[in-house]
Order: structure tokens, then sequence, then C-alpha cells
């Protein structure tokens, strides 16, 4: 039998709930993946403690992220779905990694660059300059062949690459160089209000977040006052009507139709409808990974055991490679 390939990818715990763009930017793609590849998927609590936490809060989010892992068709007997502070070796391999990171590299990341002016240098933590680091320790410890990624976390990737071929020319072959897989720019989601804006777990107003374990009739009358136009024509183009190309996208995306099918199905019909469209299509797709997500929180004890035996398992890969690690930089055995 041919070994699988390797794939690894996470989201953060920054929210009680995922949002759209998570399910379709990568919930739906990491589903269709896990049988092809031997796949990892964390749930990336140290990632999130970057941001400032309530620590119950944290620990809530945490459980809800992988519920909703779950829910969406992600199956723990069928893929490796953990917590990253589960297994010590993320943050072991990340101190490590630290020291082969040049400072002005780390500091060209543009993502750090964006979210230290957002906050101020007082408000931006030592934990955010080395995100990226942290992030290669993930993607490293699995010897990872693919790392499926939205466009904005490919500079992380390829630090990631740079990091494992310097260590590699340094220390000897030690790390796998992985591969960014892109998310395509038709699985990219906008918020409802501010079509200019990717739809984020951290946006400021939610009122342009469909969230995947909101009510159905929050979902709903979101999608109703959705941002649109004046030419009420359901036509993509993504400069000229960015907020009904929004919408043609998520209907695209989750129906498994091409957008020309459904501007041919709504031609002359007008904005209302659309929308009553739309509002169906998500309802049905939300509602029972939804129930799904919330009868699993309703055991979290059952939750919380699927967790530990899926640590254990990305822990047995993680610490052969910290192990090795450790070996190669010289730091002497414990006896
Ligand atoms: N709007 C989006 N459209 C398509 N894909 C998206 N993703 C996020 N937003 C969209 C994908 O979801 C995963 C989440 O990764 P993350 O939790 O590490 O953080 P993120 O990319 O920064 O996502 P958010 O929702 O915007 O979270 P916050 O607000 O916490 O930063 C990634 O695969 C991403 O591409």
């Amino acid at each position: 039998m041919t070994q699988k390939a390797r794939l690894y990818s996470g989201m953060q715990p920054s929210a009680d709930s995922l949002q759209i763009g998570n399910y379709i930017g990568a919930l739906l793609q990491w589903r269709d993946m896990q049988d092809t590849y031997d796949a990892f998927f964390s749930v990336v609590d140290l990632h999130a403690l970057t941001q400032p936490n309530d620590p119950a809060e944290l620990r809530e989010k945490t459980r809800r992220t992988a519920a909703q892992y779950i829910a969406a068709g992600i199956e723990p007997s069928r893929s490796t779905l953990y917590v990253q502070s589960h297994v010590r070796a993320h943050a072991e391999l990340a101190w490590i990694l630290s020291t082969i990171t040049g400072f002005g590299e780390a500091g060209r990341m543009t993502q750090f660059k964006d979210k230290s002016q957002r906050y101020g240098a007082d408000a931006t933590s030592v934990g955010l300059f080395t995100y990226p680091v942290l992030m290669a320790a993930d993607i490293l410890l699995y010897q990872t062949h693919v790392v499926p990624v939205g466009d904005d976390q490919k500079q992380h990737v390829e630090l990631t690459r740079d990091l494992a071929e310097r260590f590699n020319a340094r220390y000897g072959e030690t790390f796998r160089v992985p591969e960014p897989v892109i998310q395509a720019e038709t699985a990219r989601i906008y918020d409802l209000q501010n079509p200019s804006a990717k739809m984020s777990k951290s946006a400021e107003s939610h009122a342009g977040v469909l969230w995947l374990l909101d009510d159905v009739d929050v979902t709903a009358k979101k999608i109703m006052r959705a941002v649109t136009d004046n030419d009420g024509v359901v036509a993509y183009d993504r400069e000229g009507k960015p907020g009904v190309s929004n919408l043609l996208t998520i209907y695209a995306a989750l129906t498994g139709r091409q957008i020309p099918s459904i501007e041919d199905e709504y031609a002359g019909r007008g904005y209302g409808d659309f929308k009553k469209g739309l509002r169906d299509v998500v309802v049905a797709e939300f509602e029972p990974v939804r129930a799904r997500a919330l009868e699993l929180l309703d055991d979290p004890a059952e939750l919380d055991r699927v967790l530990a035996v899926n640590a254990e398992k990305a822990a047995a890969v993680a610490d052969e490679t910290l192990s090795t690690v450790y070996d190669r930089v010289g730091l002497l055995r414990r006896a």
C-alpha cells in the first residue's frame, strides 16, 4: 500500500462560532481532502493566546471549534483532529525554530505589520511577532507535504519552507519542505455589510457575519439585509458589484453549481427572490451542522475523550520529529 501524503491545517478558537468563510474556505475543503491525505487538523489555541482572552472563554471556544470541525464532517476516526496545546512539541519546536529565524525576516511578515500597526507597539506582543514561527513548528512537526491555507497565509508557509531548508542545511536532513495549497479566490467570502472586507471571526460588527451556530432566523435576517447595489441584476462582477458577487460565491460554493447557472435562474427576478433562494440554501446547509455541534457540546466529557485520543496520535508523530531535532541541535539527552 502506498502511504498517503500528509496534510496539516488549523484554525484559531477565536470566537464562540466559526463563520461561513471558515466553513467554505477551509472546512469544506478539509472534509474533501481527508480521505486522500493523512490529515492533521488542529484547533490552534496557542495561536489564539496572541489576542487578549478570558481563560474560561478560551477553553469553551476551543471545545466549540473542535465540535464544529466534527459537525462539518471532519471525522476524528479518519483524520487526526486535536488541540494544539495538548501536544507540547509545538511550543518546544517553536523555540528551536525561533533561534534560526532572523529578526528582520519575522518583521517582514505582512500580517504582523498590519496587526501591529492596528494595535500599536504597546499592545503588540512578542507572541504576535513569533506567531509565524509557531505556525512553522505546527507544520514541520508532522513532516507535512501540503498545507491548505488562504492567500493571506501564503507568506507564513514560505517562511516555514525557508526555515525547514535552513535547518536541513545547517543540521542535516530533518524536515520535509511543505507545499502550500492556496485556496481559490472563489472560496473567499466577504462581510455581508462591507463586501470589500474579508468576513472574519474577529470582525468588529457582527451584522455582516454569518455564524455557523447562530439561530436560523438570525442567519436568514442577515442574508435578507445583505448589502447589494441599485441595478437589480443578479450578476457576478467582483469590482463593480461586490455585494451581489459575494452572495453568488456563497450560493455556488454551497450548492456546487456554477455561477452562470445561478445568474440564469434569477435573471429578471430581482434581489429579493435571489436572497430568499440563498437564505434557503444557507439555512439547509447550516441546520444539521449546528444541530450536530450542539449535540457534541452537550457531552463535553465525550468530546474531550475524543480529543485526547487524537492528541496522543498527534504526539506520537510530533515527539519523534522533536526528538530528532533536539539531537541534531546538540541538546544533551536526559539520562
Ligand atoms: N472570509 C473567509 N473566506 C474564506 N476563507 C476564510 N478563512 C477565514 N476567513 C475566511 C479560512 O478559515 C481558516 C481560519 O483560520 P484562522 O482561524 O487561523 O484565522 P483567519 O484566517 O484569520 O480567520 P478569521 O475567521 O478571520 O479569524 P480571526 O478573526 O480570528 O483572525 C483559514 O483557512 C482561512 O483561510
